[in-house]
């Protein structure tokens, strides 16, 4: 018998490498579709042999039927509303789909098939600490954004359905991860895309917020295996998935601009520590420029984020394979490629 996946999320970053991986191990994927008035957010699923079903993960009853009808034996909970900044701007929807979503499910679970096996995308975000240091599962959570709170709040409720159903939750708490398949909204794939665009003489210039922002930067497609090597335990656990290095927006900037072949000039105010601008040449001529307008900053960040991934490592087997450098070169070639098409 095949194994039957459920994947809510599909049509993001991460669910696309997930069901890849899955399909490649003969499973049977199944993916949640929110209804939306655009076709075109699917291209990263098209062609896959998935069964795609319309839904929605404030929408228990949808849930309730889905996991109800089919049995699934595994289910990744992938969909959220993903985006930190954009959080201050719609805290309570965020909490609906990241908290209220991830109880609704957990509940159809209890209910209707208490023998899958969950996996819950917790985040870094969640380990806002005030010092710079690598950080393990062991550590007490502090968050800085609405984003954060609710996914603190889902992956306590996992934590409790675990202990008080004994309902097989697994929550991965994921660093950053990047590939050329990133929303544009997020900076790697902002910093990417609008640097070729530079280079190509079609823009001259874009804005950043705060570049001293660090993060432990890895690649979406390794960390969709570990996803699944959480699922195939026999006891559920809690699993930081990172690279245990930390690099900032600026050194992603910098070593985007390297790659391109291109060189950067940061102009400062006097006596003020922070850029106003980077100037963007290429063969000595300027081409554009990067402006870091206050206003991108969020009210409240995280300044550093590094994850000590050793219990993945020890207990799944998982390592991260790409890092900092060839993660941007991945992005960037796929990004030059769409191009030249
Ligand atoms: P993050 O990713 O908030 O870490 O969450 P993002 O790429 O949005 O920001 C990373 C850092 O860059 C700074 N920054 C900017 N960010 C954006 N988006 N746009 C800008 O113009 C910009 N300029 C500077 C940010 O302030 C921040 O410090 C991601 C998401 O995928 C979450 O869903 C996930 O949980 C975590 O990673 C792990």
């Amino acid at each position: 018998m095949k194994k039957t996946a459920f994947l809510t999320g599909i049509t993001g970053q991460d669910a696309s490498y997930l069901a890849e991986l899955l399909l490649s191990k003969d499973y049977d994927v199944h993916g949640l579709i929110r209804r939306s008035s655009s076709m075109c957010n699917r291209k990263w699923i098209d062609g896959l042999d998935i069964t795609l079903h319309y839904g929605d993960l404030t929408d228990s009853h949808s849930l309730d039927y889905l996991i109800g009808d089919i049995q699934f034996d595994e289910i990744y909970n992938l969909g959220s509303m993903s985006h930190v900044g954009i959080s201050f701007e719609l805290p309570v929807y965020t909490f609906q789909v990241n908290t209220i979503g991830v109880l609704n499910l957990l509940e159809s679970c209890r209910k209707f098939n208490n023998q899958a096996r969950i996996y819950q995308a917790s985040t870094s975000e969640m380990l806002a600490l005030p010092i710079h240091k690598s950080v393990n599962e062991e550590e007490s959570f502090i968050v800085h954004s609405p984003y954060a709170c609710s996914k603190l709040a889902a992956h306590e409720l996992c934590k409790i359905y675990r202990e008080a159903y004994g309902l097989h939750v697994s929550c991965g708490i994921l660093f950053n991860h990047e590939s050329e398949r990133r929303g544009d909204n997020f900076v790697t794939q902002k910093i990417v895309k609008n640097l070729i665009r530079m280079k190509r003489g079609l823009i001259q210039s874009f804005e950043l917020g705060n570049i001293d922002a660090k993060r432990d930067w890895g690649y979406a497609k390794d960390y969709v295996e570990a996803m699944w090597l959480m699922l195939q335990q026999e006891k559920p656990d809690d699993y930081i998935i990172a690279t245990n290095e930390s690099h900032s927006v600026r050194e992603f900037l910098q070593e985007c601009c390297y790659q391109l072949e291109l060189t950067t000039k940061y102009i400062y105010e006097i006596d003020k520590t922070e850029p106003l601008t980077c100037i963007i040449s290429d063969k000595n001529k300027i081409i554009g420029h990067v402006i870091f307008n206050p206003n991108n900053k969020r009210p409240w960040d995280v300044q550093y984020l590094k994850g000590d991934y050793s219990k993945a490592k020890r207990i799944l087997g998982w390592e991260p394979i790409v890092r900092f450098k060839e993660l941007i070169r991945i992005m960037i070639e796929a990004e030059l490629e769409m191009h030249e098409k």
